[in-house]
C-alpha cells in the first residue's frame, strides 16, 4: 500500500470506529433504566448525552478496537471498552471547560455543556459518565472472563484517576499560578498523566482483551506512550498556530495562559521535530509486537496523531 492509500484506508477505519461507538453509545444512554436502577432523569440523561454523542474523532475508541483486533477481537468487549473509555474521556472535556477550570464556551463546535445547560448539570453529567464506563467495563456483556474484566477495570482506573488523568490536570492547574514555570521535564510528565494515561489505556486495553503475551503488551504500552506524547504535542502545535473555527474549541489559550507547553519550551521547529521522532518510536515499537502489516493501520494512527488539523 502507498502513503495515500493508507491514509484512505485509515480514515475508513476510523469512520467505521466512530459509527459503532455513536451508536453503541446511544443505546447505553438510552431513557430505559438498568437493572437495578431507579430511573434515569432526563434532563441529566440529555446533558450526558450532549456531552458524549454527536462529535469528535473518536480516536480512543478506534485505538481499542484496532489495538483488540491486532489478537482476533473483535465484537462487543472491544465496543463497550472502547465507550467506557470515550465516556471518561467526554467527561473530561466537559469537567475541564467549566468555568473553575479552563472556562471554556466551545467544544468540538458547539457551546460546553455549562453552557447549554448549567454548571451543576455539566458537573453532574460528567460525573454520571465516568461512573458509567466502570459500570460498563464490569458488565459481563463485555466479557465472560470476571478476571479479565477487573484487569480492564483496574487499568481504566489508574489511567483516569489521582496518577493518572485527573492528577495531571491537578499538575497543569497548579502551574498556572505556581511562582517558577514547569521543566521540560515536568511538562512532559504533567503531559504523559493529563492526556498520554488515557490514549495509553486504550492500547493497554486491547492487549488485556487480547491475551497478549507480556513482550507485546510492553511493545503496545512504549506505542501508547509515544503516541500519546505526539497527540499531545501536536494539540498544543493546533493551539499555537491553529484557528478557532477548525478546531471547534478556542485556539491560543496556552500562550495567553502562560501554559508550559513543549512549543513555549523548545519553539515550534523543535516541538515539530520532537513530534516525528515519537511518531517513529511509536512505529518502532509495533515492529516489535510481531504481528507484521497488521499493525500498519496502528503506524498510520500515530502519522495521522501527528499531522492532525483538529
Ligand atoms: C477535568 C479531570 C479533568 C481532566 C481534564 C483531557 C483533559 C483533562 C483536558 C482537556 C483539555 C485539553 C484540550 C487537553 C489536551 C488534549 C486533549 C484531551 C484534547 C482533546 O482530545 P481530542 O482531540 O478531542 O481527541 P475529540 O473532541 O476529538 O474527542
Amino acid at each position: 500500500m502507498d502513503a495515500a492509500a493508507r491514509a484512505e484506508e485509515f480514515r475508513r477505519r476510523l469512520d467505521q470506529a466512530a459509527e459503532a461507538t455513536e451508536a453503541a453509545l446511544d443505546s447505553l444512554l438510552a431513557p430505559a433504566p438498568l437493572a437495578d436502577e431507579i430511573t434515569r432523569p432526563a434532563r441529566l440523561l440529555e446533558a450526558m448525552r450532549y456531552v458524549s454523542l454527536g462529535g469528535g474523532k473518536r480516536l480512543r475508541p478506534f485505538l481499542v478496537i484496532e489495538s483488540a483486533r491486532l489478537f482476533g477481537v473483535e465484537g462487543a468487549s472491544a465496543l463497550r471498552t472502547a465507550c467506557a473509555l470515550e465516556m471518561i474521556h467526554c467527561y473530561s472535556l466537559a469537567h475541564d471547560d467549566l468555568p473553575a477550570m479552563d472556562d471554556d464556551d466551545l467544544r468540538r463546535g458547539r457551546p460546553t455543556a455549562h453552557k447549554a445547560f448549567d454548571e451543576a448539570t455539566a458537573i453532574l453529567a460528567g460525573d454520571g459518565l465516568l461512573t458509567y464506563a466502570f459500570d460498563v467495563v464490569a458488565d459481563p456483556a463485555t466479557h465472560p472472563d470476571a478476571s479479565l474484566r477487573v484487569s480492564l477495570v483496574l487499568a481504566l482506573a489508574r489511567a483516569a484517576g489521582l496518577g493518572g488523568m485527573v492528577g495531571g490536570q491537578a499538575l497543569d492547574l497548579a502551574a498556572e499560578t505556581a511562582a517558577t514555570p514547569l521543566s521540560q521535564a515536568e511538562t512532559m510528565q504533567m503531559q504523559a498523566m493529563k492526556t498520554g494515561a488515557l490514549l495509553r489505556f486504550a492500547v493497554d486495553a486491547g492487549g488485556i482483551l487480547g491475551g497478549a503475551a507480556p513482550a507485546q503488551k510492553k511493545a503496545l504500552r512504549r506505542y501508547g506512550e509515544a503516541l500519546g506524547a505526539a497527540f499531545q504535542i501536536a494539540d498544543d502545535i493546533l493551539d499555537a498556530e491553529g484557528d478557532t473555527a477548525a478546531l471547534g474549541k478556542r485556539a491560543g489559550k496556552d500562550a495567553e495562559r502562560g501554559k508550559a507547553t513543549l512549543v513555549s519550551l523548545l519553539g515550534l521547529d523543535a516541538a515539530r521535530t520532537r513530534c516525528d521522532q515519537l511518531v517513529n518510536e511509536a512505529t518502532t515499537a509495533l515492529a516489535e509486537l510481531g504481528l507484521g502489516d497488521a499493525t500498519e493501520i496502528l503506524a498510520e494512527a500515530a502519522r495521522f496523531v501527528a499531522a492532525r488539523r483538529n
